[in-house]
């Protein structure tokens, strides 16, 4: 048995075989599996739980249907779908985790994140995060009207499409200090995230403490999967 760990699948209606990739993982892998976590970035977008897309109902009702059938499913919010709330939870059957959140895998504590709040060096991307997740700007966003809200969030998405082809591989990678840090501060060995869209397995050493950092990678292009059960971790690709 194993724990299966995924992020920055991107569902969007524009690529299809994503959704696609995503219903067969779950039919396939996850229906087994000990838990599934998906570590953000899920959906494309998510503008509010009260307009969900129709692209999405698919993967919802599939993950919805594991559920139900006793599959431990665990959603943490990206920086794309930072808006999922208990509407989704409810509809997907999935429980919602905080940014960070430790968990017990088969005995080793571990860190999960999404990963953007690693990219210290990232400091335009820092100050727009602090704005959208104050929680009078989402509300201020959610109480506009359905076609306002996607205007909204293409313009964002232009913006930030121009920002980060300007932007270096450096600057959007996570810094390392705040990687130790964070390890530190939680007494925490080992760490899982996404967003950079970096799959690998990096082991470093902090003092006398040794640690690992694994990243997954993005589903457009990697469908990234970490396999993790009481003999240690593997990532897959499960193109
Ligand atoms: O997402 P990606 O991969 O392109 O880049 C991310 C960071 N960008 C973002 C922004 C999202 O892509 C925007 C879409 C979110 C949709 C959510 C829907 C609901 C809310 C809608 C409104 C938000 O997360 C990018 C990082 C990159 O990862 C690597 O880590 O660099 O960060 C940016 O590009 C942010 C810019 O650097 C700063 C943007 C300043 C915007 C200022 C607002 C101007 C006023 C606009 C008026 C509408
Ligand atoms: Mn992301």
């Amino acid at each position: 048995m194993s724990t299966l760990f995924i992020s920055d699948l991107h569902l969007s209606g524009e690529r299809e075989n994503i959704t696609e990739l995503f219903i067969k993982f779950l039919d396939q892998r996850a229906s087994h599996a000990d838990a599934l976590y998906i570590l953000g970035d899920l959906f494309e977008v998510w503008p509010g739980d009260d307009m969900i897309q129709p692209d999405y109902e698919q993967s919802i009702s599939k993950m919805k249907q594991l559920a139900d059938n006793g599959l431990p499913l665990f959603v943490m919010q990206g920086n794309r779908d930072f808006l999922m709330a208990e509407k989704f939870a409810e509809v997907s059957g999935a429980t919602m985790i905080e940014d960070p959140t430790v968990i017990d895998l088969y005995g080793s504590p571990t860190l999960l994140m999404h990963g953007d709040t690693l990219c210290t060096d990232d400091v335009d991307y820092q100050k727009f995060r602090i704005m959208v997740r104050n929680p009078r700007w989402q509300a201020d966003f959610l109480s506009k009207p359905a076609e306002e809200r996607l205007a909204m969030t293409s313009k964002y998405r232009k913006i930030s499409k121009d920002k980060t082809a300007n932007k270096s591989m450096d600057i959007m990678d996570v810094n390392q200090q705040t990687v130790e840090q964070v390890l530190l501060e939680k007494n925490i060995h080992q760490l899982i995230h996404g967003h950079t869209h970096r799959p690998a397995v990096h082991d470093f050493t902090v003092g006398n403490k040794e640690m690992k950092r694994i990243v997954l990678g993005d589903w457009f292009e990697q469908g990234s999967v970490l396999v993790c059960n009481k003999d240690g971790c593997q990532l897959e690709s499960i193109k």
